[in-house]
Parts: structure tokens; C-alpha cells; sequence
């Protein structure tokens, strides 16, 4: 056993409590990861909040983290100590049906543990008092150390800051990834993008990537709309600004719509209003946001008769372990400004402030140092 500081989401609704957990070493297949530096992404805030249908507690959140390779378990032949790792709640195994596929990044291997709060065996490695905490999204980042699954683990080069790259863990890559994997959006193409947290910022950079001709960013907090601005957004639109809906809206703006949407927010309102301001014949619209529980979308159905097409993407369709590397060089070369994301920095015996801020509508990304 070795002590770990973490933040322990003890109960939903209640903030995080700064303590010392014990974590069991590494079983055969997995490894043992020292967290160097962690983002605090909107699923986090969800999960604690209890409106989470698979939140568990207590356990130790965090999904966004980057660190370094301590101890691995036997069988381990992919990863050494020393190395630098993103740990991924979309695990890669390259074996199971899904990762063959061709078509999902949805790797099923350790799903159904990683969504009891488990480790593929069953158990938990983090305890406390004598009591188990349980794991999150099978990455648990808040913690100084950290037990994963090794094909839950990319290894990045080692040259890469990994108080930086950790958002490549989730809400960048996330962005991004749904607009190159999931909608695999053309040059030229006219983009509208809901909401503009980490997630709907890292949308443009996508956008931007593929050079789409308008990419139109839209919030209720128009002081988002700078950094959208720096990111290569063309136009804003804030829908508290219009007594009418949003879709009517863009579409007066678009010529009859765009050719693809993004909702980035996780409201099936929204979602609605995403699908439909996509062009008739064509339009393309993502769901990124993750709901509520119990929530449910709807249109009428001639908006799909009519060839409009309602998708969702997943940690940006993005294979961990075989696509993040490429994420990584890419910030590397500034294609991905992970710097414009960080606006604020903090160790984490402050990380409640860090969820006070996302609330407030005043940080992207807070990045919590160990
Ligand atoms: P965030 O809280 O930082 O950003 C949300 C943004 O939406 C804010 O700027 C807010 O002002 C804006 N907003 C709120 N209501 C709005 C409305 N009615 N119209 C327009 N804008 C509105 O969140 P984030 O970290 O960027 O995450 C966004 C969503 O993506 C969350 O639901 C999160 O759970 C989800 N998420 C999904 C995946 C995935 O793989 N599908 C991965 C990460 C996060
Ligand atoms: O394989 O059934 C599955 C689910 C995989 C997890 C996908 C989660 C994506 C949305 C959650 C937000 C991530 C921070
Ligand atoms: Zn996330
Ligand atoms: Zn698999």
C-alpha cells in the first residue's frame, strides 16, 4: 500500500475532501501512475452533482490527468516505469469486437467493471480509513496516484508537458476529434457550434483544422466569445440577444442552415435546436453534451425524413492509445493551443474553487498541480 493524496467525492452534492487514501499496488495487467497534473472537465461537476445515472461514491473523480509510470503489474509489456502516460476512460485493448470494428472507439474490454466504479477484476484499489473508494470513469485523476488499466493508458513522449497535454485526456481531444472522426467535416463547410466551454472551443480548433468556410459560435455567456474569436470563430451568436429560436436564427443566417452542428453543452433543448438548424438535404449535427438523467431528445421526425442526420460522439471517436500521441505533437507544433484553454492554474487542496469557476462561467480549463 502506498498513501496518495486525493480528493474524495464522499457523497453527490457535497464538495470534494482534500485526504490521504491508500492505494494497492498494481494487480497482472495493470499499472501504477503518479498524477502529475489534471484538468477538472464539466463531467466531473455532472458526476458530483448526482445527476450522473452511473455515479458511485465515494470515489475519486478526474478523467483529464497526465502523469508518470510508477509500478506495473505483471503481464504489463506495453508501458515501463518512467514513462509518461494520458490515462483514457475509453479504453484501446485492439482485441475486443469493437476495436476491430473499424467503426467505434468504444472499446468494450474493461466497460463493464470501469462503470461499477471497479478494476477489471472487481475490486477497488484505493481505500481509505479502511473503507474502499471506488474508481471513476476507470481513471480517477484526482489522486496522486492512480491505479489503470495498461490499455487504458497512452504513452506520450516524454518531452510533452504534462501539466498541458493532461487536457488531451478529455475535453480537447474531445472537440476535436468530433469534428474530424465523427463528422469528418469538409473544407469549406459551414459550422455551428453550442456552447463554447472546453469542449465547443476545442470544436472550432477542429473546425479550423479543416478549414470550414463559417464556424458560428454560440453562448449564453458572451464573454466566451473572445477566446472563439482567437480560435478562428467567424461569427457569434449570443441567444439571449433573439426573441426568436436559435434554429430560426441561424438558419436566416446560413442560407437555409448549416452543414454541421455541435452541441457542446449537454441541454436536449439545445440539441434540438442544433439538429435543426442544419440544411435540409444535408445537415449534419453531433451531440457532445452529456444530459441529465432521464432526459430525452426529441424533433419531429421529418426533420431526418428530410435528411438532416442526428449523431453523438464519444471522447471525439479518438482511439487513445494509437491517435493521442498525434494529439500530443500537434499541441507540440501549436496546431493545438492548449495554452488558450489553461486560464487558470492551482494545486489540489483548492480544486473545489476549481468547480466554483466552471460554475460561475469564469475558467475553461483549471489545471490542478500535484
Ligand atoms: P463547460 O461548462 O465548460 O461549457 C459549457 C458552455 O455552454 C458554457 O460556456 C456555457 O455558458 C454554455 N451554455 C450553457 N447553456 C447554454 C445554452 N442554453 N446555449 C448556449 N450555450 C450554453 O463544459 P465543457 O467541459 O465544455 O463540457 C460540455 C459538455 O460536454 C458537458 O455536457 C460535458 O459533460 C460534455 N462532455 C462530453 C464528452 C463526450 O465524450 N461526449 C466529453 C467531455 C465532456
Ligand atoms: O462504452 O458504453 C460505453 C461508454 C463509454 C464512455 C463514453 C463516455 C462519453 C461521454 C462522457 C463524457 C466524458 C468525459
Ligand atoms: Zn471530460
Ligand atoms: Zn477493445
Amino acid at each position: 500500500m502506498i498513501k496518495s493524496r486525493a480528493a474524495v467525492a464522499f457523497e453527490a452534492g457535497k464538495p470534494l475532501e482534500i485526504v490521504e487514501v491508500d492505494v494497492a499496488p498494481p494487480k497482472a495487467g495493470e499499472v501504477l501512475v503518479r498524477i502529475v497534473a489534471t484538468g477538472v472537465c464539466h463531467t466531473d461537476a455532472f458526476t458530483l452533482s448526482g445527476d450522473d445515472p452511473e455515479g458511485i461514491f465515494p470515489a475519486i473523480l478526474g478523467h483529464e490527468g497526465g502523469g508518470v509510470v510508477e509500478a506495473i503489474g505483471e503481464g504489463v509489456t506495453s508501458l515501463q516505469v518512467g514513462d509518461h502516460v494520458i490515462p483514457l476512460y475509453t479504453a484501446e485493448c485492439r482485441e475486443c469486437k469493437f476495436c476491430k470494428s473499424g467503426k467505434t472507439n468504444l472499446c468494450q474490454a474493461v466497460r463493464a467493471t470501469q462503470g461499477k466504479g471497479l478494476m477489471p477484476d472487481g475490486t477497488t484499489r484505493f481505500s481509505y480509513q479502511g473503507k474502499p473508494i471506488y474508481h471513476y470513469m476507470g481513471t480517477s485523476t484526482f489522486s496522486e496516484y492512480t491505479v489503470l488499466p495498461e490499455i487504458s493508458l497512452a504513452k506520450i513522449p516524454k518531452e510533452a508537458p504534462l501539466e498541458k497535454v493532461c487536457l488531451l485526456g478529455c475535453g480537447v481531444t474531445t472537440g476535436i476529434g468530433a469534428v474530424l472522426n465523427t463528422a469528418k467535416v469538409e473544407e469549406g463547410s459551414t459550422v455551428a457550434i453550442f456552447g463554447l466551454g472546453g469542449i465547443g472551443l476545442a470544436a472550432i480548433i477542429g473546425a479550423k483544422m479543416v478549414n470550414a468556410s463559417r464556424i458560428i459560435a454560440i453562448d449564453i455567456n458572451p464573454s466566451k466569445f473572445d477566446i472563439a474569436r482567437e480560435l478562428g470563430a467567424t461569427d457569434f451568436v449570443n441567444p439571449k440577444d433573439h426573441d426568436k429560436p436559435i434554429q430560426e436564427v441561424i438558419v436566416e443566417m446560413t442560407d437555409g442552415g448549416v452543414d454541421y452542428s455541435f452541441e457542446c453543452v449537454g441541454n436536449v433543448q439545445l440539441m434540438r435546436a442544433a439538429l435543426e438548424c442544419c440544411h435540409k438535404g444535408w445537415g449534419e449535427s453531433t451531440i457532445i453534451g452529456v444530459a441529465g438523467a432521464g432526459q430525452e431528445i426529441s424533433t419531429r421526425p421529418f426533420q431526418l425524413v428530410t435528411g438532416r442526420v442526428w449523431r453523438g460522439s464519444a471522447f471525439g471517436g479518438v482511439k487513445g492509445r494509437t491517435e493521442l500521441p498525434g494529439y500530443v505533437e500537434k499541441s507540440q507544433t501549436g496546431e493545438i493551443p492548449l495554452d488558450t484553454f489553461i486560464t487558470h492554474n492551482m494545486g489540489l487542496d483548492e480544486i473545489n474553487k476549481a468547480f466554483d469557476l466552471m460554475h460561475e462561467g469564469k475558467s475553461i480549463r483549471t489545471v490542478i498541480h500535484f
